[in-house]
């Protein structure tokens, strides 16, 4: 009986779980993440149950930003992303930094700043290299800058362009110096129906390879919706895929009110929809050569959590794996079942 019992265990019940898998996490090659928030991660038990089960990669959405990092010019605070970084290591998940240098989310004394050329240049260098030093060895990687270019593929105007020349390849060997092991992203969003600004993504691929400029890696946001085009995304992450660099889907979610219609319904054509976008993305990343393969992280966990509802005020949207209840969404089983490796 006893030895029937431990063959049961060794031989079968591995098996069957390959079978019958719980997790899309654990159908896929490659780490899926989320973004999550600490104070949530604090105060909501099915919150932190559902981010340290379901993932193996964690990004905090916003609190390793300028503006909560570096809430003056002579401090730093890393309470609340240290929290984040505690959860992950407590559960052996990966962390992926967001982000070092951005125009959103910077503190005032930032945007007030005064001084020439060099003065800012010091300025930004000592936040990037303050903030990679003291999660080095924590992170995995870093986007480092996020969103410079603007839709039409020209530099997005902001406090970094106008004052630092070549302010992005400078923020990538400023980070490559103070976290020499850290893989390091531009990430950007809308790449997908935006051939100018994909082009201009890729230039400066080419540019910082000729001019041996640390990058390791592209970010692309994935903010999509069930009208973005599949031949677009594919296009995109085929383009990406070629520099050779590594590819994270880095800030996946899928609208399906994106028109923020009052009278929508997420009824089951919708979740059709949402569900052939979802399957869409998964399958462009396993396109990706294993080695590129960074992962895909979705932005936060729960239909109620994401930005979308938030930021942008749209409360009939429903873009994540995730209902309000944290319960997987249909979505979620299809995607697992359609994924799995027989
Ligand atoms: O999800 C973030 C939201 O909570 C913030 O209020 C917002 C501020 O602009 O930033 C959101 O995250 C952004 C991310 O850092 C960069 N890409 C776009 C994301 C959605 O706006």
């Amino acid at each position: 009986m006893k030895l029937r019992y431990v063959f049961f265990c060794l031989l079968v019940l591995p098996h069957l779980h390959a079978q019958n898998p719980r997790f899309l996490k654990d159908v896929l090659s490659f780490p899926l993440g989320a973004s999550v928030n600490p104070r949530m991660l604090d105060e909501n038990m099915t919150y932190r149950e559902r981010a340290g089960s379901e993932f193996n990669s964690i990004t905090a959405e916003n609190h390793m930003k300028m503006v909560n990092v570096h809430p003056a010019a002579d401090r730093f605070d890393f309470d609340k992303g240290d929290e984040i970084v505690r959860f992950a290591q407590n559960r052996k998940m990966r962390v992926h930094g967001h982000t070092l240098v951005w125009h959103n989310q910077v503190p005032t004394w930032m945007k007030d700043f005064q001084g020439d050329t060099k003065a800012w240049e010091d300025m930004l260098k000592l936040h990037i290299q303050t903030v990679a030093a003291h999660y080095q060895g924590k992170v995995a990687g870093w986007d480092v800058v996020n969103e410079s270019f603007l839709d039409d593929g020209t530099l997005r105007p902001s406090i970094w362009a106008d004052h630092i020349p070549d302010y992005i390849a400078k923020s990538f060997q400023w980070a490559h110096e103070a976290d020499p092991k850290a893989i390091l992203f531009y990430n950007d969003y809308g790449q997908d129906g935006k051939p100018k600004k994909m082009e201009a993504i890729l230039n400066m691929v080419q540019d910082f390879k000729r001019r041996n400029i640390p990058i390791h890696g592209l970010g692309l946001q994935m903010h999509i919706s069930v009208q973005s085009s599949n031949a677009a995304i594919e296009e995109v992450v085929r383009k990406s895929a070629a520099t050779g660099l590594k590819i994270h889907f880095s800030e996946l979610d899928i609208a399906v009110n994106p028109k923020n219609n009052p009278d929508f319904v997420y009824d089951d054509a919708a979740k059709d929809e949402q569900l052939s976008k979802y399957l869409c993305v998964f399958k462009a990343f396993q396109e990706v050569p294993v080695a590129q393969q960074y992962g895909i992280t979705t932005w936060n966990i729960g239909d109620g959590d994401s930005w979308l509802r938030g930021y942008f005020k749209r409360p009939k949207e429903y873009p994540l794996l995730f209902d309000e209840a944290y319960r997987p969404k249909s979505v979620y089983r299809i995607l697992l079942q359609s994924l799995k490796k027989i």
